[in-house]
């Protein structure tokens, strides 16, 4: 069967961002009744749509080639099951941003990661959180939990927790202390490449090359303005990430140009500032929707 399976969170945190990046590569599902399995309409790509701790294994098992989950169970399941290397990261995405931090009571003697030697951490990520902590020479006993971990210490059932934090307000509801970030993670494209055929590879490839459109295209902006002839080589190196702009003469003012350029960076209110403060003059700035090299 030549059709890629990509997998999916359901619903949560990732659901709509993940789904809304897949549209805008172009792909189009016919949503089943049962709404766990969407047919790709114009493009060979099905969805999966499952609850994120699946992704993973699903990817090691070979049941889907792509799968949108966050680095934080990726990783997880990876240093869980040893079997990391049929498994790659393809693609870091912009969404689903947190941090697994280790907390402890507001009241705790335990100030620094150094100080959990030989303590309890209740976590979901024990894997993670063991492989971290053993890379600066500290070893604690880790106590899984599937869910609400912040209420362990309050329980005597942990000294310490570690666990995902995004504005740290659970943290602070339930009197705990954020104390070090162990681990950054996003949501990212991972893929299981080892047993693709000719045509799937290919089919990945032009659907890795429309996302990487996509992705370069939410992060650039078109700016379009007027500047001085003599400021050109000036507010060129004030537009973030622009390359070559395109220079058109403005009838009647011969010593003024219009400059279109490209941006690659995120364009902000400083950076009109500085151009203006460079003599350039009617700044237009448009959002580009597609890209593709
Ligand atoms: O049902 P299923 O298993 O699919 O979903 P889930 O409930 O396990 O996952 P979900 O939707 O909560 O999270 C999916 C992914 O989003 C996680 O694996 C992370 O990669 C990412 N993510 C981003 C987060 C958070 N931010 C986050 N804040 N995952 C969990 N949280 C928790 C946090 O631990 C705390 O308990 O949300 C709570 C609120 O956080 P604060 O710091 O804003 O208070
Ligand atoms: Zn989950």
């Amino acid at each position: 069967m030549n059709r890629i399976r990509v997998a999916i969170q359901k619903s949560g945190r990732l659901s709509e961002k993940s789904l809304d990046l897949l549209q805008s590569c172009g792909l189009r599902f016919a949503r089943s009744k049962d709404k766990l399995y969407w047919y790709g309409k114009d493009f060979p790509v099905d969805l999966l749509l499952v609850r994120d701790d699946d992704i993973p294994r699903m990817l090691l098992d070979g049941v889907c080639e792509l799968g949108i989950v966050g680095e934080n169970i990726a990783e997880e399941v990876m240093l869980e099951s040893g079997e990391g290397g049929g498994m790659t990261q393809l693609r870091k995405l912009s969404f689903g941003g947190c941090r697994l931090s280790l907390a402890v009571p507001e009241d705790s003697s335990i100030t620094s990661a150094q100080d959990l030697d030989g303590c309890r951490i209740a976590t979901s990520y024990p894997a993670l959180t063991n492989a971290l902590l053993a890379r600066r020479g500290i070893t604690a006993e880790t106590v899984k939990f599937s869910g609400s971990v912040e209420i362990a210490p309050g329980l005597g059932i942990a000294d310490a927790i570690s666990d995902l934090v995004s504005t740290g307000t659970t943290l602070r509801a339930n009197h705990l202390i954020e104390m070090e970030v162990l681990f950054e993670s996003t949501a990212a494209l991972y893929g299981q490449l080892d047993k693709l055929s000719p045509e799937k590879r290919t089919m990945l490839d032009r659907l890795l090359a429309r996302l990487d459109g996509v992705l370069l295209a939410a992060e650039s902006k078109y700016v379009m303005l007027n500047a001085p002839r003599d400021a050109i080589e000036e507010i060129t190196r004030l537009l973030p990430g622009a390359e070559n702009p395109s220079l058109m003469n403005l009838e009647g003012a011969p010593d003024r140009v219009a400059l279109h350029a490209v941006c690659r960076e995120a364009v902000f209110w400083e950076h009109l500032e500085a151009l203006r403060g460079a003599g350039a003059t009617a700044i237009l700035v448009l959002p580009v929707e597609k890209m593709l090299g």
